[in-house]
């Protein structure tokens, strides 16, 4: 059986400008693929190699694949479809399956506007793609689809999800084939390498408002850190790898098995061959500080905290158990740690103004981290977030929801007000860490990062990819009122979505209420610590806890 994964060529000025990154999930999906017998994989990487559809056809049309299987986040959600409409066109008999988080909550939408589409694959993909895969190989396809859990898929005019699938138990059972990519092509610009993103961790057990990270992967859990190691030095030794981030929502909240992970990557002296990023949370350097040195001695590098916002008040409205001094905090033990520190900041809600966009920047400035981030707030439809604030969404372009693009209008700005005063924060944040700080701070390897950093900005800068300033049009201050996001209006929720979430109304509205509770619980143990004198560690759940989960009924 032929299988042909197909990355879409979606692009938005945002992570992209560090580099092309390669496609973890074809990783994992192929190695839980192959080690069920199936081994003839292709890889077709539309995005990194911008292949057009003419060019994809023919490609699809030369290698007649049984199976074609494709992933799709939010905004890359249209271009995904067409590619399977063209896998359509030019190898009819292909069964035709879609993957990825977007499908997974939004299948009745997908499928109404897509109905091209065999079947969709909800949740984590490792161990439902081979229960599909091994139905069609023993001729039980069509006839027992209803029987594998995690699809959804058209059966006439009636859209049928089967029960979810639990998520995968057996990490460690995983193992990814880093084999099928073009390793030449995945270059991190900051440092000239080659970078990859394996995954460690699944899940959250923090519910931030804005988030549908959490949803997605359900319950926490780790890989054997000693595995992960391997699967580290065999991306160094088989494909020249030097720089990875962890894929992992919070890798560090399991301090036990990141201190096992950091000392098996020191004892195989990696760190020489290979240094890594990733994504946490504050709380989490906060309660490891004494811990940063070890993490920077294995590698880390870079580290990328969701600090979301200058005022407490957004902070309690994302949910973030977080506070503003802890941001704060963290940033600098990560700076006096030699790790390179990165903040990000959540901007474009309703309430947004010219004020508190400056607060944003002063904020970032008086923190000092090395990089800041301003990302629109995109109301991925299926957090709680945006159930509270659906009234107020207007565009339904899935395509513009990429953190780049102001999907909310503010009541008192203008989207081109916004995206001038985010554009504003920038300038100002990186003309003075150019000037002043980069190519002075410290020696060597953070120096040569800061400055990598800076050329990619540059790079996006002059070809007005990033933020997509070159399609919006804006070229500065004064431009603000003719740029132009170019919605899709047609674009809009499909009955059948907008069925289901009426039903899922009153299971949001239970969710809220349990969330004001556990917020009025972390408000009394904040002033309980406060008396005590005890410092506030964040509330810092067990894993696999947090309150909001999905069921796997709901998944
Ligand atoms: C690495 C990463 C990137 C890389 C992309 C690398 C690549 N080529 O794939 C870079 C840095 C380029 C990037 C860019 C962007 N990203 Co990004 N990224 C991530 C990150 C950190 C990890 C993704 C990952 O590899 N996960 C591990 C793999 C194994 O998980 P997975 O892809 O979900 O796949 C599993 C399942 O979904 C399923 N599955 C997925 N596809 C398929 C297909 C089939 C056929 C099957 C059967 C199963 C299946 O099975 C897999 C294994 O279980 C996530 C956050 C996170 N921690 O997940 C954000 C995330 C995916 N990114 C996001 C966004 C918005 C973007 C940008 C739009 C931001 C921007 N403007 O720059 C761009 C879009 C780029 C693009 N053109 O697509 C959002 C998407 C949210 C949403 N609801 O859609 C996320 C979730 C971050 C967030 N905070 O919300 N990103
Ligand atoms: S900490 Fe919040 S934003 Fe980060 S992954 Fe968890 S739920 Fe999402």
């Amino acid at each position: 059986m032929r299988i042909v994964l197909v990355h879409p060529n979606y692009h938005s000025g945002g992570a992209e400008i560090a580099g092309n990154w390669p496609p973890a999930w074809v990783a994992y999906i192929a190695g839980s693929l192959k080690r069920a017998g199936f081994d003839d994989i292709q890889f077709i990487d539309a995005m990194t190699n911008d292949i057009g559809e003419a060019d994809l056809a023919e490609r699809l049309r030369d290698l007649q694949p049984d199976v074609v299987g494709v992933t799709a986040i939010t905004p890359s959600i249209y271009v995904a479809e067409r590619v399977l409409e063209i896998a359509k066109e030019v190898a009819p008999n292909a069964l035709r399956v879609l993957g990825g988080v977007h499908a997974t909550f939004m299948y009745k939408q997908v499928l109404s506007e897509a109905p091209w589409i065999d079947v969709i694959v909800r949740g984590e993909g490792e161990e439902i793609i081979v229960d599909l895969l091994k139905a069609v190989d023993e001729g039980r396809w069509p006839e027992d689809r209803r029987k594998i859990k995690g699809l959804a898929f058209l059966d006439g005019d009636q859209i049928v999800a089967t029960q979810a699938a639990s998520t995968v138990k057996d990490l460690d059972g995983i193992e990814p084939d880093w084999s099928l990519l073009e390793w030449d092509k995945y270059i991190y610009i900051p440092l000239g390498k080659k970078v990859a993103i394996p995954n460690m961790a699944r899940g959250c057990p923090f519910t931030c408002s804005f988030c549908s990270q959490w949803k997605f992967w359900r319950d926490y859990r780790v890989r054997d850190p000693i595995k992960v190691v391997d699967e580290i030095e065999s991306l160094v030794n088989e494909h020249g790898v030097g720089f990875f981030i962890l894929a992992d929502e919070e890798p560090t909240i399991n301090r036990k098995k990141f201190i096992q992970f950091c000392e098996e990557l020191i004892r195989r002296d990696l760190p020489k061959r290979i240094q890594w990023g990733i994504n946490t949370r504050v709380t989490d350097i906060y309660r490891d500080r004494e811990l940063l040195g070890l993490y920077r001695k294995a590698g880390l590098v870079h580290v990328s905290l969701g600090t979301e916002a200058a005022a407490q008040l957004k902070l309690e409205q994302f949910n973030k158990e977080t506070t503003v001094e802890q941001n704060k905090e963290a940033i600098r033990l990560l700076r006096e740690a030699d790790i390179f520190v990165e903040a990000q900041f959540i901007v474009g809600l309703d309430n947004e103004t010219k004020e508190t966009l400056e607060e944003t920047f002063q904020m970032a400035w008086d923190w000092q981290p090395d990089l800041a981030n301003w990302a629109m707030y995109t109301p991925w439809p299926f957090t709680p977030l945006f159930q509270e604030l659906k009234d107020q969404v207007e565009i339904f372009d899935f395509s513009k929801y990429n953190f780049v693009t102001p999907i909310m209008k503010p009541e008192a700005l203008t989207r081109g007000e916004l995206l001038d005063g985010v554009m504003k924060n920038y300038r100002r944040f990186y003309m003075r860490k150019a000037l002043f700080h980069y190519p002075w701070r410290g020696t060597g390897y953070r120096r040569r990062y800061l400055l990598g950093c800076l050329k990619a900005f540059l790079k996006a800068g002059v070809g007005r990819t990033f933020y997509d300033l070159g399609k919006a049009g804006y070229w500065g201050p004064q431009t603000k009122k003719s740029v132009h996001f170019d919605f899709d209006e047609t674009r809009t929720i499909a009955e059948a979505q907008m069925e289901d979430w009426e039903a899922s109304a009153d299971r949001v509205a239970r969710a809220a209420e349990r969330r004001e509770a556990v917020r009025k619980q972390g408000k009394a143990r904040a002033v309980e610590r406060n008396e005590a004198k005890v410092p506030d560690l964040g509330a810092a759940k067990a894993c696999g806890g947090g309150t909001q989960q999905m069921s796997d009924v709901d998944a």
